[in-house]
């Protein structure tokens, strides 16, 4: 399926008449925008069928994390990969899923990374998963692809988004200008605009964390937990809700939605390493999308987007959501 396709007119016809800052949309990245969105169409109906057309339990396979692969995120990889390459406009695209990047037939100057298949622990139990995409702009688009043509900060992102596939398939897009949501109908195919500035509000009584990594945290990750637990007569004096999905896509959508906090915080399971999360496929394509809703997003130390990366696969700890509880965790980590 490629961006020639007859469908999703809807998403094309925002993508050529939507104003990001007072400018048009260039056609290259519409050109690839709609690729991505009519294969997470697809993606969206491959999932919904799932054991009927074998799609559950593991591929057999390792991918570059050494995590275990399962069968969608391969066949979700693939699919992502047939049908943004045909993109005039794009020169490259990494994913999770793959050591190297993947240098393209286009001759623009986009590089498209992304995360094929966000929470795979859920797949197999049909809980909501996801789809998280980022689009870069290579500096130096006459020379050949290189891994460090990727190692850019989140600053440099010119779009990101995830589709969800949970109850409905929800796509949330920012292009730098505001947020916008589109819930697929099924029944034409049709990426539908549901929501235009989406606001994630400053402050919140939600939380999110696997709680059952709580004895590895951080201090002040510890004491924050803490503070919201004691609830009304406490530190916060207020009392708080915990919500865990384990997709961050749909962790991100519920904050994105209503507010709240999402943290995958270092933790001391892994010292060596900064944290769980990727930050080119997950966490910056989040941070840009929770900046631009009016929310903030940080390591502890630095703004995720501040970030400058030094490998495609870098991970790194990641506290996002409503702007109070960051500013908080940011206080409590300095
Ligand atoms: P994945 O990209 O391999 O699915 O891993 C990322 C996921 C996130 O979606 C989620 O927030 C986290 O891993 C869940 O981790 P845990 O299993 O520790 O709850
Ligand atoms: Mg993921």
């Amino acid at each position: 399926m490629t961006a020639s396709t007859t469908f999703n007119t809807h998403f094309k016809q925002y993508l050529e008449t939507v104003q990001v800052k007072g400018n048009a949309v260039p056609t290259g990245l519409q050109e690839l925008l709609v690729a991505v969105a009519d294969t997470c169409m697809t993606l969206s109906h491959e999932v919904a069928q799932g054991a009927l057309i074998g799609l559950l339990g593991s591929a057999g396979t390792g991918n570059v994390q050494g995590e275990v692969q399962q069968k969608l995120d391969v066949i979700a990889n693939d699919l992502l990969i047939e049908g943004v390459k045909g993109c005039q406009s794009l020169a490259g695209l990494a994913s999770e899923e793959m050591e190297l990047p993947v240098a393209v037939q286009g001759t623009g100057d986009y590089l498209l990374l992304f995360d094929p298949l966000d929470g795979s622990s859920n797949i197999d139990v049909n809980v909501s998963i996801g789809t998280i995409f980022s689009v870069l702009k290579k500096q130096d688009p006459a020379a050949p692809l290189q891994t460090t043509d990727f190692l850019l900060s989140g600053r440099h992102q010119v779009a990101a988004g995830y589709v969800v596939y949970g109850p409905q398939t929800t796509m949330a897009l920012t292009l730098g200008d505001g947020v916008v949501m589109f819930t697929l109908n099924r029944v034409t195919s049709e990426f539908v605009l549901i929501k235009e500035s989406v606001e994630i509000a400053h402050a919140t009584k939600e939380f999110s964390i696997n709680m059952s990594n709580m004895r590895h945290w951080a201090e002040p990750v510890r004491r924050y937990v803490d503070e919201c637990l004691a609830g009304v007569g406490g530190e916060r004096d207020k009392d708080f809700n915990m919500r865990w999905i384990a997709s961050m896509v749909a962790d991100v959508h519920r904050v994105l939605s209503r507010g709240g906090i999402f943290m995958y915080p270092w933790d001391q399971r892994e010292p060596h390493k900064p944290g769980k999360l990727r930050l080119m496929y997950e966490a910056n394509p989040m941070s840009f999308l929770v900046e631009q809703a009016g929310g903030a997003s940080t390591n502890g130390d630095q703004l995720i987007m501040d970030l400058i990366p030094t490998d495609l696969h870098e991970r790194v700890s990641v506290m996002l959501g409503s702007k109070e509880e960051i500013e908080r965790l940011q206080r409590y980590h300095a």
